[in-house]
C-alpha cells in the first residue's frame, strides 16, 4: 500500500500570490521526483466547481447568499472536493496542494461574516474529519499591496472580493489569529517577497515540518 501523501493548504486574503505559489510549489516538488496535485477551494471538482460559481457569480435572482447558508455551500463543495479530490489523492501517496481550506472559512464566514465558530468547526468535524492539513502556509500581505496586485490583474471583482474593506481587514487579522493559535500546523511566510524567494521560504518551511520526500 502506498504511503499517505501529504496535504498543505495555502491561506490568506485575495491577491496575496497563493496560486502563483501553489504552481511553483508543484514544480519545485515535481524536481525532487515528489508527485504532487494541485487544485483549490471552493471547487477542484466538477461538483464543487458547480458550487463555486453558485457562490461567487450567484444568479442574478439571487441577492446574495445569508452568511450560515454561504458556509453550508463552502462546506457542500469541500466535501465533494474531500471525497473525491483529495481523500483519493493523498491515499494513493500523492501530496495535495491545495489554495484554500478551512482555514478560510474560519476568517471570513467566521471571523469576518460573523458565523459562530462553534457551528464551522461542528461542520468541520463532520466533512473534514481527520483529513485535516500537515501544513497550512498562510500568505501575509497587506492589504493595500494585495488590493495593488489584483488591480494590476484587473479582474472583475466576485461576490466575496467586492464585500467592503473592514471584511477584508477581518480577514486578514483573522488568518493571522489561526496561524497564532495553531504553530504547530501553520507557518506565517511574507507574502511581500519577490515570487521566487517566496517559493524558496515555502519550500524551507515545507522541509523544516515535513520534510522534502514525505
Ligand atoms: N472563500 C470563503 O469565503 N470561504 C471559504 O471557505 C473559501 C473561500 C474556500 C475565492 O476566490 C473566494 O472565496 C475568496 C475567499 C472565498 N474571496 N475573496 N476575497 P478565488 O479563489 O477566486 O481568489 P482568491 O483566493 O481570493 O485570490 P486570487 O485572486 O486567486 O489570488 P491569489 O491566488 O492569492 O494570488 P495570485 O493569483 O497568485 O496573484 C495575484 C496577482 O499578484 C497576480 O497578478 C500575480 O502575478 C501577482 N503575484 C503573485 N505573487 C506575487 C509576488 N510574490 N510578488 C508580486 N506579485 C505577485
Amino acid at each position: 500500500m502506498a504511503r499517505r501523501g501529504r496535504f498543505i493548504t495555502l491561506e490568506g486574503g485575495e491577491g496575496v500570490g497563493k496560486s502563483t505559489l501553489a504552481a511553483a510549489l508543484e514544480a519545485r516538488l515535481a524536481a525532487r521526483g515528489v508527485k504532487a496535485v494541485r487544485t483549490r477551494e471552493p471547487g477542484g471538482t466538477p461538483g464543487a466547481e458547480a458550487i463555486r460559481r453558485l457562490i461567487l457569480s450567484p444568479p442574478t435572482e439571487v441577492t446574495g447568499w445569508e452568511p450560515i447558508a454561504e458556509t453550508l455551500l463552502f462546506y457542500a463543495a469541500r466535501t465533494d472536493h474531500l471525497d473525491k479530490l483529495i481523500r483519493p489523492a493523498l491515499a494513493a501517496g500523492s501530496w495535495v496542494i491545495c489554495d484554500r481550506f478551512s482555514d478560510s472559512t474560519r476568517a471570513y464566514q467566521a471571523a469576518a461574516g460573523r458565523v459562530p465558530s462553534e457551528h464551522i468547526e461542528t461542520l468541520d468535524r463532520i466533512c473534514v474529519g481527520d483529513t485535516t492539513p500537515d501544513l497550512t502556509l498562510v500568505l501575509d500581505l497587506p492589504l493595500l499591496m494585495a488590493r495593488r496586485r489584483m488591480t494590476a490583474r484587473a479582474n472583475d471583482k466576485d461576490a466575496i472580493e467586492s464585500r467592503v474593506v473592514s471584511y477584508h481587514e477581518a480577514v486578514h487579522k483573522a488568518f493571522l489569529d489561526i496561524a497564532r493559535a495553531n504553530p504547530q500546523r501553520c507557518i506565517v511566510l511574507d507574502a511581500s517577497l519577490a515570487a521566487d524567494a517566496l517559493a524558496d521560504a515555502a519550500v524551507a518551511a515545507i522541509d523544516a515540518r515535513i520534510g522534502g520526500d514525505g
